[in-house]
């Protein structure tokens, strides 16, 4: 049964058009003018864009002792509610744990997924068995990136030695290695040194954790890319000190690309200041809300391209799980919730603003990680042959966001009570009407695994142009330890 979304304006990231879209079976058939369907769906003075794409989730994360309160349920019900048809989230084996084995739990997680889900999966050790899991986890699982986090002394980071060698895998195998680029050493300190002070308050996390830290470990991993013959992306950037680091290295010709949270472009640090312990530690998450200063420059970086990517890091802990912490702020859960809200905050912030294009707005939300997670343009374009994954986005229709009201699992909203000029008003998923105006059409178990072959078009470049793989003539270097 043909769906005909009629009258609309389609947008992509590199172009609009008034045009009517017929969907059938899953997929988009025809763009175009007087097309006819079987059901018809009025999109008049509402513009069609591809469904969102969430890079960076944690459903039902196990993190700091504290299950995280959304699960892939109610994770992508969320997201489709805010007109994001697909999410990416993390597979985290426990440092020395199979890979496999943890791909087989987080499948299991995600069959309740009402909407298209994929994985990146993290490196949280090295050893002769990840070097070996990671060609089964590319070639068999169809997952591209692998994450690698330089923060949480102890639990996940990784040092720079276990870093050069997965990214060395990563280059062999065509595969996007992702960083959580912090100083996990220098802020374990720092964490210590407030204590000793009796700084025990959400404040003392951001204390604990400056731009510099950031901007230190950005650099370094960039270095640790550009040696390996690597791209690299990082995620949750959050301040100038690692939109700096990124900037050189485009301008030096290197792939890096940036993501921000929709979070640090709208909210700052006096958020941590607030007296009230269960608002500010419900903010605590890393890296933590910057200074009111670092929203320019990424806000710039979306703007001119330097950075590419907008996500939400949605792990939501509830005020119970935070409190967890109440006595010392290093044992506060690190998350927050956005999925529902990462494009109507983006497009009010950003659009409305004149900030951004709306062919801007569909690039951050939606086709700069599609192609850069190699599943373009089945993901992340309204086009003939794409999967009809389409928001029909009512730019003249508003919404407060409301804690009370939100699909999410958790008791409060990071951006409770801001206002929305420009809501999704219908959502489809693979053809089908996923949400409509407030209702959820979407069941447990809709969701597609999507698998991403390796050597996206976008990575290949930087090995080749430094011909750092292999020079002429020498022989492969086979990294296993
Ligand atoms: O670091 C991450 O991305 C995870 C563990 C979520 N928590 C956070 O504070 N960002
Ligand atoms: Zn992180
Ligand atoms: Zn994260």
């Amino acid at each position: 049964m043909s769906i005909l979304i009629r009258g609309g304006t389609v947008v992509n990231h590199d172009h609009s058009r008034r045009a009517d879209v017929l969907v059938d079976d899953g997929k988009i058939v025809a763009v175009g003018d007087k097309l006819q369907g079987s059901e018809t769906i009025d999109a008049g003075g509402c513009y069609v864009m591809p469904g969102g794409i969430d890079p960076h989730t944690h459903m039902e994360l196990l993190f700091m002792g504290q299950v995280s309160a959304d699960d892939f349920e109610w994770g992508t019900k969320a997201a489709l509610s805010g007109g994001t048809t697909m999410i990416v989230d993390f597979c985290i084996p426990a440092p020395g744990e199979s890979m496999l084995k943890a791909y087989q739990a987080w499948r299991h997680k995600a069959e309740k997924a009402c909407s298209d889900y994929s994985f990146h999966m993290a490196v949280t050790s090295w050893s002769p068995q990840v070097h070996d899991e990671m060609e089964t986890v590319v070639k068999t699982y169809g997952i591209n990136t692998f994450k690698h986090f330089m923060a949480y002394k102890g639990a996940l980071m990784v040092n720079d030695d276990e870093l050069y060698n997965s990214f060395r895998r990563c280059a062999e195998l065509g595969a996007l290695p992702l960083v959580h680029a912090e100083n996990g050493d220098v802020v374990a300190r720092m964490q210590q040194d407030l204590l000793a002070r009796g700084i025990t308050g959400p404040e003392g996390h951001s204390y604990s954790r400056p731009p510099e830290v950031e901007g230190e470990a950005a650099n370094r991993a960039i270095m640790i890319a550009d040696m390996a013959g690597c791209p690299l992306y990082i995620v949750h950037v959050s301040c100038e000190q690692t939109h700096e680091a990124i900037r050189r290295a485009k301008q030096a010709g290197q792939r890096v690309w940036g993501e921000p949270l929709v979070q640090y472009l709208v909210l700052d640090d006096s958020e941590y200041q607030n007296k009230d312990w269960d608002y500010a530690a419900g903010r605590v998450m890393s890296p933590p809300f910057r200074n009111k200063k670092h929203q320019d420059t990424l806000w710039a970086g979306l703007q001119s391209g330097t950075l590419s990517v907008v996500a939400t890091d949605h792990c939501s802990f509830t005020i119970k799980q935070k409190r967890m912490g109440a006595k010392n702020f290093t044992q506060i859960p690190n998350g927050t919730g956005g999925l529902e809200d990462r494009m109507p905050v983006l497009w009010n912030a950003g659009v409305n603003s004149g900030r951004l294009t709306k062919e801007e707005f569909v690039a951050a939300t939606s086709a700069n990680i599609a192609r850069i997670l190699n599943m373009y343009p089945k993901k992340g374009a309204v086009a003939v042959g794409s999967d009809a994954d389409l928001v029909i986005w009512d730019p003249k229709a508003t919404k407060t966001i409301s804690a009370k009201k939100q699909v999410s699992r958790i008791e409060y909203n990071v951006f409770d009570g801001y206002q929305c000029l420009g809501v999704p008003r219908i959502v489809l998923s693979r053809g089908k009407v996923a949400w409509s105006e407030g209702d959820m059409r979407a069941k447990p178990g809709d969701g597609d695994f999507v698998a991403r072959p390796a050597n996206a078009p976008v990575h290949v470049a930087n090995a080749i142009w430094k011909g750092k793989t292999r020079p002429q003539g020498v022989k492969r270097v086979d990294v296993t330890p």
